[in-house]
């Protein structure tokens, strides 16, 4: 097992758009298991492939209290079952230190692949459809700051960069 290293906002590598996953072995399960030594370790709730450079449709979660309930989506579709739409304070590994109240359907059908290669579908809500919805962002090269307010991303940014800078 190895701690990956987390890409940070505004790394254009975050930008980058993620391919599907075609080949399902031995290395992906590795770094399947990998993905979530980092986030259990940072600690986090979930973690897309994108954040720590590999683009690859795939991510890890668990919304868990006792984090024992490990999740793995690869290639994940998202069908919205329900337009309303509710707030919820999002982080990011990858935006260290921010949280922003983010709003998004709460009620989702979502068909993925697990590490087999075997297809699965579930109807999450709440927190887990929030989350899922956060990562697959992650996998089209978005994140979370790009629903707020551009004056709040730049100060983020700023923020961030300074950061970055001091660390260097
Ligand atoms: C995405 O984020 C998420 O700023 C997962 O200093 C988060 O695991 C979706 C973290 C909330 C919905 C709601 C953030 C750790 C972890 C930080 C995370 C930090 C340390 C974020
Ligand atoms: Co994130």
């Amino acid at each position: 097992m190895a701690l990956l290293n987390i890409l940070e906002f505004p790394d254009p590598r975050l930008r980058t758009v993620a391919e599907p996953v075609t080949v399902f072995d031995g290395a992906l399960s590795q770094l399947i298991d990998d993905m979530f030594e980092t986030m259990y370790e940072a600690p986090g709730i979930g973690l897309a492939a994108t954040q720590v450079d590999v683009h690859k449709r795939l991510i890890v979660i668990d919304v868990s209290e006792a984090r024992d309930e490990p999740l793995v989506f690869i290639n994940p579709q998202v069908e919205v079952l329900d337009e309303a739409l509710d707030e919820y304070d999002e982080g990011c590994l990858s935006v260290p230190g921010f949280y922003e109240t983010v709003q998004r359907p709460q009620h989702v059908r979502v068909t993925a692949q697990d590490r087999n290669g075997e297809s699965f579908t579930m109807e999450p809500q709440g927190l887990l459809a929030v989350c899922i919805q956060h990562e697959i962002d992650h996998l089209d090269g978005k994140l979370f700051v790009d629903y707020l307010s551009s004056l709040k991303r730049t100060r983020i940014r700023k923020k961030l960069e300074k950061q970055h800078r001091l660390r260097a």
